[in-house]
């Protein structure tokens, strides 16, 4: 039976990449009857430093988004990953499992820690153990993420492989990937080749799921873009990275394919399109930034909500990792 298990870092506010790439899929995925474990991953958070109190805020906005979203805490699991232990206590496991070289080649890694490997923190060198740790744990089948995820579920399927040949067992699954849909990589308004990102310092290259109806229609305004009208066929968004970034955003907020809305917009110039897609995004977006804000006002529910989970987690997570300790030969 699938199981599906994702996640999202605590580390900011939440974008319409984060929207479109994740939580409007895992919605969808829970809609159709999937059992599905979403995480708050806040130990992923930390690898590099966060404000304590801003972790914390960040951490029940975050939970408030998935709500907002339309994942339902009865029907999936909604936890935070710092209180299920066994995350950390697999990926531990999964650092003695894991090679250096494999880590190195993370894009990840040197993106983020950059020129200044030496100074970079040992966890988020670490980082794609844990986040194996996160998957396996629950024997999940599918992985829905945004397509800068990729390299890591590869990581997790190595080492699931890797464990199970090391000691000659067949019990971690091999983890499918769900990349797919016209919005996995959500770009800046600003730049159409840099990914839309919660720690981009121009706060117009993306909109934030608590933006207001005036900021998002300002945002898509000063969008960048190109002297073109747009193509009828998809073909035509070639070598046109900012074009066709916003109709993917509008194929993804309306359940098109971008070769549906290219027939109907095909040959409109920018100055007719983007006041389409902001007045989308709007009758979209502003009723999740809503909803974030009035369940914000009771936290007491959030808190509850995340702990009710996490004691859900961990029926499930706790015996697997029991079962690993023995595989390994930790005596109990
Ligand atoms: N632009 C995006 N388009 C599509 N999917 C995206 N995701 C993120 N950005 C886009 C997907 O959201 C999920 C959670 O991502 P994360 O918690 O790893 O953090 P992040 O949002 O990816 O972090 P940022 O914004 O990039 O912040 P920094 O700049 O600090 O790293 C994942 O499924 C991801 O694919």
């Amino acid at each position: 039976t699938p199981r599906v298990f994702s996640g999202i870092q605590p580390s900011g506010g939440l974008t319409l990449g984060n929207y479109l790439g994740a939580l409007k899929r895992f919605a969808d995925t829970q809609n159709k009857g999937i059992e599905s474990i979403y995480c708050m991953v806040d130990l992923h958070a930390i690898t590099v430093w966060q404000d304590p109190a801003k972790l914390a805020h960040a951490t029940r906005e975050l939970c408030a988004g998935f709500i907002a979203s339309g994942i339902d805490p009865e029907k999936s699991i909604l936890f935070n990953q710092s209180q299920v232990p066994e995350h950390a206590q697999l990926a531990w496991i999964f650092n003695c499992v894991a090679r250096m070289g494999w880590m190195k080649r993370m894009t990840q890694w040197k993106d983020k820690a950059g020129k200044n490997q030496e100074n970079a923190s040992l966890g988020l060198f670490a980082y794609p153990a844990l986040m194996a740790a996160d998957i396996l744990l629950y024997h999940a089948t599918h992985v829905p993420v945004g397509e800068d995820q990729k390299q890591h579920l590869e990581l997790t399927r190595d080492i699931a492989i890797k464990f199970n040949n090391d000691f000659g067992v067949e019990f971690f699954p091999v983890t499918e990937p769900v990349i797919e849909g016209a919005a996995t990589r959500v770009m800046s308004l600003r730049d159409g080749s840099k990914k839309m990102s919660k720690s981009d310092p121009s706060d117009m290259s993306r909109i934030n799921l608590t933006d207001d109806a005036d900021a998002i229609a300002t945002k898509i305004r000063k969008a960048k873009t190109d002297p073109e009208a747009l193509p009828s066929e998809v073909d035509g968004l070639e070598g046109r990275p900012e074009a066709r970034n916003l109709v993917n955003i509008y194929a993804a907020l309306s359940d098109q394919t971008v070769e549906q809305v290219l027939a109907d917009v095909g040959g409109k110039q920018f100055s007719e399109f983007k006041p389409m897609l902001s007045e989308l995004a709007v009758t979209k977006m502003t009723p999740i930034s809503t909803e974030m804000a009035r369940l914000m006002q009771h936290q007491d529910e959030i808190d509850a909500i995340l702990r009710r989970g996490s004691e859900r987690a961990r029926e499930i997570a706790s015996p697997i990792l029991a079962k690993t300790y023995e595989i390994v030969g930790m005596v109990r």
